[in-house]
C-alpha cells in the first residue's frame, strides 16, 4: 500500500501558491501533513477507504456511452464488454453523490483549495475497462489530463478516482509517474497502435515507457487524488471480469480561469470534444446551430458542488 510511505518523507516543502491558500508546510483539515507532503511531492495520494462500498453499487447507466475501438463493430456492441466509460453523468442524482461525497470533497479541498473555496465539479466519468479483446486496446496510453481542459492553473484542478472493485496490474490498474506533474503539458497524439486506440484517448508522443512507474492497486472505495498533470496511463485487462472505476475532476472555481487554446496543441483536441458535444446537443440542452466552442464544452459540463459558480 501506498501510505506506508509516507512516514518515510521528511520535512514539508516551501512551496507556498495561490496566494497562501496552497501552503504545503501546514497539514489540512482532513489529509495529515506527510500526505500533503506526498502529493506535492508525487503529484498523487490514494486514502485507503475514502468512500462506502456498499454507495458504489447498483449505479444507473443513461448517460454519453463510449464503446472500445476493437469491439464496438463485433457481435458484442451491444453489450457492457464493449463499453469503456460513460460520461458526463452530472445530472444523475444517484451518480453526482458521488462527487459530493465529503470524504472526497474535504480531501479535494486540502489538496486544491480551503474550507471555503467553491469548487466545480467538471468531468465525471465511470469508467469501465472490459476483458482486452486481445488486441490490446483496453490500454490507455500515458497522458496528462491537462490536455483536455482548457482552464488553468493546473494547480487548482485535482481528480478523484475510486476503485469500484479490486483493481490489480492484471485487470489494467492505473499506473502513475510520480513527480512528473512538475513537468510542463508535453506533445499529445493519438498513439499508432496495430489494434487501434480508443476515441479521445490521447498519448503523450514518444512516451519512455522505461521512466519510473508505480502500479497503483487498490481495493474498492480506495480513491486516488491526482494534479492534472501528472502523467499516468493503465494496462490492458487480461482477466475475463471488468474494472470499474468512478471519477470526478474538481476545478477550484475561486481561482481558475478559461483560456485561449488557439494555436495549442489543445486546439485539436479541443476540436474533437466540440464536435463530440455538438453530436450530443439534444443530451447538452443546445439548441439548433447554437455556438459551441471548447471553453463552452466544460461550461456545459461543470457543476457546482460547494459554494457559488463563479469562474468555469
Ligand atoms: O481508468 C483508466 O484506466 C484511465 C482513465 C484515465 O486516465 C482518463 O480517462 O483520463
Amino acid at each position: 500500500m501506498l501510505t506506508r510511505h509516507y512516514s518515510k518523507l521528511k520535512g514539508a516543502t516551501k512551496r507556498i501558491i495561490g496566494g497562501g491558500l496552497l501552503d504545503w508546510t501546514k497539514q489540512g483539515n482532513t489529509l495529515s501533513l506527510p500526505q500533503k507532503v506526498f502529493f506535492e511531492k508525487n503529484g498523487f495520494l490514494v486514502v485507503n477507504e475514502c468512500v462506502i462500498q456498499g454507495r458504489l453499487n447498483d449505479l444507473p447507466i443513461s448517460m454519453t456511452v463510449m464503446k472500445d475501438v476493437s469491439i464496438k463493430k463485433s457481435e458484442f456492441e451491444h453489450s457492457e464488454k464493449a463499453i469503456t466509460k460513460i460520461q458526463d453523468f452530472a445530472d444523475d442524482p444517484v451518480l453526482f453523490e458521488y462527487c459530493k461525497n465529503d470524504s472526497i470533497v474535504n480531501v479535494v479541498k486540502d489538496l486544491i483549495g480551503g474550507p471555503d473555496s467553491n469548487l466545480m465539479a467538471m468531468h465525471t466519468m465511470l469508467i469501465n475497462k472490459p476483458p482486452d479483446s486481445g488486441k490490446l486496446t483496453s490500454r490507455h496510453p500515458h497522458h496528462q489530463d491537462l490536455i483536455y481542459f482548457p482552464f488553468r492553473p493546473a494547480d487548482f484542478i485535482c481528480c478523484a478516482w475510486t476503485a469500484m472493485e479490486k483493481i490489480t496490474k492484471e485487470n489494467g490498474c492505473l499506473e502513475v509517474v510520480p513527480g512528473s506533474h512538475k513537468l510542463e503539458l508535453l506533445p499529445h497524439g493519438y498513439p499508432d497502435w496495430e489494434g487501434g486506440v480508443n476515441k479521445a484517448y490521447y498519448g503523450i508522443q514518444n512516451y519512455d515507457p522505461s521512466m519510473e512507474r508505480v502500479f497503483v492497486e487498490m481495493n474498492p472505495g480506495d480513491t486516488v487524488f491526482f494534479h492534472p498533470v501528472l502523467v499516468h496511463g493503465s494496462g490492458a485487462n487480461q482477466t475475463k471480469g471488468y474494472r470499474k472505476a468512478i471519477s470526478c475532476h474538481y476545478a477550484n472555481d475561486d481561482k481558475c480561469h478559461y483560456i485561449e487554446v488557439k494555436g495549442t496543441q489543445q486546439e485539436q483536441v479541443g476540436d474533437e470534444i466540440v464536435e463530440m458535444v455538438r453530436k450530443n446537443a439534444q443530451k447538452f440542452g443546445l439548441k439548433d446551430g447554437e455556438h459551441v466552442d471548447f471553453a463552452k464544452t466544460w461550461r456545459l459540463r461543470g457543476r457546482p458542488i460547494t459554494g457559488k459558480r463563479r469562474n468555469l
